[in-house]
């Protein structure tokens, strides 16, 4: 099998197609759009809208491999028998009406991917109730049973969902990198922050790079 070598930080980050997914999180109406829940947290979304093309490109050079692809939804049931009190105090916009409908409930216009980045019917849509996407899903066992080793992960926002679960994976065994272009945070210093945290002492959650690195690789 082919190794792929990406430049990256703190060093090459290799990998095998067969053994790779690319995770792509919460690129939702809700922190991509105006009215959704980004919003309703007192953000600026302009960030995250705007990384839309670059994780679409991405997408199209894994899909153009057949690499497996995994796509994320953070939200609750619309009865919210499972949103815990403590977040909903400190995110009482969950639930409420919005111009896409109920903040981060499933179903809801506001909770679906961007129609940039839907997905294909042969790829994973994880749901999930909290940050992390490997608490309370099945992401793990998908991982294990497609025998996945590393993931390329993109999405939104870098500090919260996606070192969460970057996190999360790491601590299951799992090597991540990190598109920096294809992540964003709605302030520049906390998407900074969060590079630096996983590239940091030799890697410490795992690699970063750039989307035009990683292409390069894929395509050669
Ligand atoms: N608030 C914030 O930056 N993010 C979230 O609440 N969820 C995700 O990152 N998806």
């Amino acid at each position: 099998m082919r190794k792929y070598q990406v430049e990256a930080k703190p060093f090459t980050f290799d990998f095998g197609l067969e053994k790779t997914a690319l995770i792509i999180i919460d690129m939702q109406r809700d922190f991509c759009e105006f009215g959704g829940f980004g919003e309703a947290l007192g953000n600026d979304i302009t960030p995250t809208k705007s990384i839309i093309p670059t994780v679409r490109t991405i997408l199209d050079a894994a899909r153009d491999k057949g690499m497996f692809v995994i796509h994320t939804r953070e939200g609750h049931r619309p009865d919210m028998s499972d949103v815990p009190a403590a977040k909903k105090r400190r995110s009482s916009a969950i639930g409420e009406e919005g111009p896409m409908g109920r903040i981060l409930i499933r179903g809801e216009y506001g909770h679906d991917i961007v129609d940039e980045l839907k997905p294909l019917e042969n790829e994973v849509v994880i749901d999930k109730p909290g940050k992390g996407a490997f608490y309370q899903t099945d992401l793990h066992a998908i991982l294990q049973n497609k025998r996945i080793e590393s993931l390329i992960v993109c999405g939104v926002t870098t500090h919260v969902c996606v070192h969460t679960t970057i996190r999360e994976a790491n601590d299951r065994g799992y090597e991540c990198l990190m598109i920096e272009d294809g992540t964003a945070a709605f302030d520049e210093r906390d998407q900074e922050a969060a590079i630096r945290m996983i590239n940091q002492q030799g890697g410490i959650f795992g690699w970063t790079t750039t989307s035009d690195k990683l292409i390069k690789e894929l395509k050669k």
